[in-house]
This record gives structure tokens, C-alpha cells and sequence, in this order.
């Protein structure tokens, strides 16, 4: 079964000032399109095509790395687009709750993602994953993700950030610090909730 690109849950420029449209563009209609293609040709003819991603990342070190990158490409993208949104909020209830219990305030967790986030050396990701039902940041290189067997930190992410040049380097160009601030005016906190409940 082939692996197909998920259409952008709202418009190119709804993230505009925050992430620009032709960033979106390109992000989604050329990077996506490119790991959901390659996964494709890397699993074709092979016992993997017929494995689920979810089993792909869970077994991501016994796979050859074309498979296991692009599979992190395409379950990361496909997450990514589904956390923000035009009209985020703010975080509530119980999820309110726990990021209060682990980090303190909002602000804390802001810092630590970020600093995360900046200090991931060259190409990855930045996450906020529920492990032993405890919010906790971490971050991935390349396209790994903590769901991966081979990650160093593993949990469920309910919430991450693309820290690829591709991502910002439109709009921000060097400064990945601006645009991981820039990232909490545009988080879907309804979506985050939803996957906080399911991670739990
Ligand atoms: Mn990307």
C-alpha cells in the first residue's frame, strides 16, 4: 500500500506573519511530496510495504536508512501541519495541568523547547513528548523522532517543531531562535490536547 501526501489542513498563508506561504509551499508541496515519493520507491517490492508507518519508526534501526528517513519524514510532516493553526489559543485543563507540574509555567516550557530546538546541531527536530504519563522536551537529528526505536529519549509527541533550514530560512534566514519564538502564536492547542489525551 503506497503512502500518500495529506492535504494542508488549512491555507498556504494561513500561518502568515509567523511562517510565510511560500515557505508553506514549498515545505509541504516539494519536502512532504519528496519523503511521501521516496518512501515509496525505498519500500517497494519489500516486506516493508506492507507495514503501517507507526511499524516502520518502531522498528527505524533495522531499517535501511532511506526507509527509515523518509518514513520520519512523512509521519513528522504529517504531525507538524495538524499542530498549528491560525487561531491556537492557549493550553487548558489538564494539559494546563501537566505542563504547570513539569515545567512550571508556559514560559518555562517556551525556554526549554526553544533552547532544544536551537541547539540541535544541524538538521532535526524539536518535541514535547508524554513519557511514563510525564510531559518532557527533547529533540531528534535528521528525520528521526521519539517514536523510533533508536531515539535517545523515546515517548509520544503531542507537540514538535521542524528545525531544518527549510522550515524558517525563507523568512528568518540564520536566526532559528526567531522563528522557534514565533512558533507559539500558531499552536493548535485543541490538536496538542487531543494528543495528550490520546498519549496518556
Ligand atoms: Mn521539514
Amino acid at each position: 500500500m503506497a503512502f500518500t501526501l495529506p492535504p494542508l489542513p488549512y491555507a498556504y498563508n494561513a500561518l502568515e506573519p509567523h511562517i510565510d506561504e511560500q515557505t508553506m509551499k514549498i515545505h509541504h508541496d516539494k519536502h512532504h511530496q519528496g519523503y511521501v515519493d521516496n518512501l515509496n520507491k525505498a519500500i517497494a517490492g519489500t516486506d516493508n510495504e506492507n507495514k503501517t508507518l507507526e511499524e516502520l519508526l518502531a522498528n527505524a534501526g533495522k531499517l535501511p536508512a532511506g526507509v527509515r528517513n523518509n518514513a520520519g519524514g512523512h509521519w513528522n510532516h504529517s504531525f507538524f501541519w495538524e499542530i498549528l493553526s491560525a487561531n491556537g489559543g492557549a493550553p487548558s485543563g489538564s494539559l494546563a495541568d501537566a505542563i504547570q507540574s513539569a515545567f512550571g509555567s508556559l514560559d518555562e516550557l517556551k525556554a526549554k523547547f526553544n533552547a532544544a530546538g536551537a541547539s540541535r546541531f544541524g538538521s532535526g527536530w524539536a518535541w514535547l513528548i508524554v513519557k511514563d504519563g510525564k510531559l518532557e522536551v527533547t529533540s531528534t537529528p535528521n528525520q528521526d523522532n521519539p517514536l523510533m526505536d533508536v531515539a535517545e529519549t523515546k515517548g509520544t509527541p503531542i507537540f514538535g517543531a521542524d528545525v531544518w533550514e527549510h522550515a524558517y530560512y525563507l523568512k528568518y534566514q540564520n536566526k532559528r531562535g526567531d522563528y522557534l519564538s514565533a512558533i507559539w502564536n500558531i499552536i493548535n492547542w485543541k490538536k496538542v490536547q487531543e494528543n495528550f489525551d490520546k498519549a496518556k
